[in-house]
Parts: C-alpha cells; structure tokens; sequence
C-alpha cells in the first residue's frame, strides 16, 4: 500500500500483513501463534446474531471472548492506556436488521452499549476500540467501498499504535521478509 505520513511527504509504499483469524472455536489454540500486541485488530462481529433471541447469547460470547484476548496483549498499564494494541469494532450483518440505515445505526449503538454493561468489556473498550463501523453486506464485495476506504485511512492513521512501531529491526529479517514475498510470488508455497 502507498501512504504518506505528512502533507509535504512523498508517497512510500509499506507492506501490510494481514491475518484472517478462524472464528470457530477449534481454531482458538492456534491464535496465540500469530496474536500480539504488534498489530491493528479489526474485530467483526454479527449484530444481526446479538439481536437475534436464539443466538443472542453466543453472539455476545463471540465479541467478548476477542475482546478478552486481544485485552491480553496489552503490555503494561502504560501502554495500556495508550490503546495498544490497537482495535477497529465492526458490526456486521447490519442488512438483516434492518433496511433503514438510522435504524441499523441505532441498533448497533444498542449492541454496544449491552456489551458495555460489563465493566471489564467496556474498560478494554474505552481503551483499545480506537474506532467502530456499522457495516449492512459485508458479504457483497461491490457495496460499501466508501466504508473500506474510510476502515483502510484509519488503520493507516492508528498503525501507529502498534507495540513496535518505529522500533529498529535486524536488516537480515528485512531482507529475508523480502526474500519469502519474492518467492511467493513466483507461486512458491509455504507450509
Ligand atoms: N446478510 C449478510 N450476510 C453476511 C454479512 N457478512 C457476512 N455474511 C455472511 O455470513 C456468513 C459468514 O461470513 P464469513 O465472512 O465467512 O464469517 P467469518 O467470521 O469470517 O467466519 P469464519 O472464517 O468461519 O470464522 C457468510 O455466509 C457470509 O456471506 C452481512 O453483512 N450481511
Ligand atoms: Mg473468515
């Protein structure tokens, strides 16, 4: 992605690493593998399921556990308070809600605040949610594009909160990053 920092900057291009987190349970043991305090987190869940009275309580659950562990990574009470790491909330399936956006908004600013009723919830929120989107088909890749834009500018403009932000690294592990990307794109895999 190319970015700049300042008005009078010129553009430089930044690699971004993203991870797709398995949500099902059967997955949980293998996140602490690439979970850490070094990353933006965008957190979506599905208010449509929080409203929904069969599945309302698994829904909470869902949005509470990651909340929780990402709450773990948090280093220190310092950086804690800093809102590292990171967190964007995003609120999905807003569609099946309803068709009125006021409405959707409403009801999301509805699931917040019962998430927020547990005072453990709403101290990790206050202190890592750096931003929220309420989202109506996610699942249709061609709606929203102002949406995604809006979510890109603000992980650009929160990455700085990630733990090791500006902190130097061995020139080795660059040139081996860059090393790993120019094999996978010559279609090399990686198990
Ligand atoms: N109507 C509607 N359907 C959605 C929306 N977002 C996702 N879906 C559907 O919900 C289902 C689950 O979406 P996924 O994107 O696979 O959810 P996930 O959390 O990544 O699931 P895992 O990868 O299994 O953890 C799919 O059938 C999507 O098409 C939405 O905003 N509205
Ligand atoms: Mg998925």
């Amino acid at each position: 992605m190319k970015t700049k920092t300042k008005e009078d900057e010129e553009e430089v291009k930044g690699f971004v690493t993203i991870y797709d987190f398995g949500g099902e349970r059967v997955f949980y043991n293998t996140h602490h593998c690439f979970m850490s305090s070094n990353m933006v987190f965008v957190l979506v869940f599905d208010v449509d399921m929080c409203l929904d009275k069969d599945r309302s309580i698994a829904g909470y659950e869902i949005a509470e556990y990651w909340l929780k562990a990402i709450a773990t990574y948090a280093l220190d009470d310092e950086t804690r308070s800093k809102g590292i790491p990171p967190i964007i909330l995003i609120g999905s399936h807003l569609d099946k809600v309803s068709p009125n956006k006021t409405t959707q908004n409403k009801m999301f600013a509805k699931v917040l605040d019962n998430l927020q009723t547990k005072q453990q919830l709403r101290l990790i929120m206050e202190d890592h949610v750096q931003e929220m989107f309420a989202i109506a088909n996610l699942n249709d890749s061609t709606a929203n594009k102002d949406v995604y834009e809006a979510l890109w500018q603000k992980i650009i403009e929160i990455a700085p909160l990630q733990s090791q932000w500006k902190r130097t690294v061995p020139a080795r592990w660059i040139a081996m990053e860059h090393e790993l990307i120019r094999l996978k794109n010559k279609g090399y895999t990686f198990f």
